[in-house]
């Protein structure tokens, strides 16, 4: 039997980087092609451990750069795509929202055609429930997959625009796909520009963490495995054509989320400081994962196990995380915030 060739896109990255692991321990019957461009947002180094494995490849390409993607596909006659590669950060699209049409919409596009060129058995579209817009805080209100997509930021228009793309393929074309929307995640090798890793490195280091207006804007969290095993799932099962929502029913403050960081590390909440607010920031997210549940998911982690492992990870992984922060990103830092 020939072996099943699966590309994940952006698996240099936060949730991509945990898939390809997932994935090279749990196929070895699959050979892995992490396609990746190394942005500011990916490194190899998380995966030491995996690179001389016989069923991990990586092409460093731009996904947006239509005669490579279409010359690897061409080459490697893909079986199945996973597509996280994305400019992902909400602050940075409000600053540079430029490489957001053109890394999420294009790049997409590119890799649609390139699918659809050798006959991909299934494009799995790795999506964000930012591309519901916003909930209000009526804490019985949820995102389900018929909800309206009302973007509100660069960052989740570009997303909506992709997710469009995927389904417009789907139905003119006959292109197998799925669409999966998940809320917010956190885990091992989230990059230290989004709330969780910022806070718990900033804190380690005795720094001041920025909370943007009054802290009280609400995030459905989900462990970074568990959405893994959701992508699994939905690579494996999923009805063609269909959208999956991925959500765990942990909605936080983001106020509670950094008290509950500062604590677990018995530190003072002095060093929260409140900041000018986001633009356009959305007021809260939260996902009914019924339809996921549905077809066999749930998640493993509670918030509480969830940051506590989390948090015992950045502690014992400090290298990583402290080569990030002394390289570019001390200008993005000071760029973004005044503190
Ligand atoms: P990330 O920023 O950590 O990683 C993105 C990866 O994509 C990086 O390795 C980067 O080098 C690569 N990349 C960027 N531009 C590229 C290009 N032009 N060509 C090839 N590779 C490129 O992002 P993440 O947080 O891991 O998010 C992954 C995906 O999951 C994104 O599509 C995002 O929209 C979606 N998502 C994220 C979350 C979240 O909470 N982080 C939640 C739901 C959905
Ligand atoms: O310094 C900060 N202070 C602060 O109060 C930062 C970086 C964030 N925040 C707030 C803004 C949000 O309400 O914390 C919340 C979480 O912010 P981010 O970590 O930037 O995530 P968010 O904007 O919610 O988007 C994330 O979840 C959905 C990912 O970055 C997206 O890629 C994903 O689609």
């Amino acid at each position: 039997m020939t072996r099943k060739k699966i590309l994940v896109t952006g698996g240099a990255g936060f949730i991509g980087g945990n898939f390809v692991q997932y994935l090279v321990d749990k196929y070895p019957q699959y050979d892995i092609y992490n396609l990746d461009l190394l942005t500011y947002a990916g490194d190899l180094i998380k995966h030491k451990h995996i690179e001389a494995k016989d069923n991990y490849h990586f092409v460093r390409a731009d996904i947006a750069d239509r005669e490579t993607i279409m010359g690897i596909f061409g080459k490697e006659k893909f079986d199945y795509v996973v597509h996280f590669a994305a400019e992902s950060h909400v602050d940075r699209s409000i600053t540079d929202p430029g490489v957001f049409v053109q890394t999420n919409v294009v790049g997409t596009q590119v890799l649609l055609d390139a699918s659809r060129a050798v006959d991909v058995k299934k494009f799995v579209h790795v999506s964000t429930d930012e591309v519901y817009g916003e909930l209000d805080f009526d804490p019985t209100t949820f995102f389900t997959e018929e909800t309206p997509l009302q973007p509100n930021s660069p960052y989740s228009a570009s997303k909506a625009s992709s997710d469009l793309l995927v389904r417009a393929y789907n139905e003119t074309y006959g292109l197998p796909v799925n669409i999966t929307r998940c809320s917010n995640n956190y885990g091992p090798y989230h990059f230290p520009e989004k709330l969780i890793p910022l806070t718990i490195s900033r804190v380690l280091n005795g720094q001041k963490v920025p909370v943007y207006g009054d802290g009280k804007n609400i995030r459905d969290w989900l462990h970074v495995i568990d959405h893994c095993a959701a992508i699994d799932l939905v690579l494996h099962e999923g009805v063609n054509g269909e959208v999956y929502n991925v959500g765990g029913h942990n909605e936080r403050t983001n106020l509670e989320v950094v008290k509950t960081i500062i604590k677990t590390l018995g530190k003072s909440e002095e060093l929260i400081e409140f900041v000018k607010d986001r633009l356009g920031h959305d007021k809260r997210y939260a996902i009914d994962p019924t339809k996921l549940e549905n077809l066999g998911w749930k998640p493993t982690y509670t918030f509480d196990t969830g940051i506590a492992q989390t948090i015992q990870w950045y502690l014992d992984n400090q290298d990583w995380w402290e080569q990030i922060l002394s390289g570019e990103y001390q200008n993005y830092f000071e760029k973004q915030y005044n503190i």
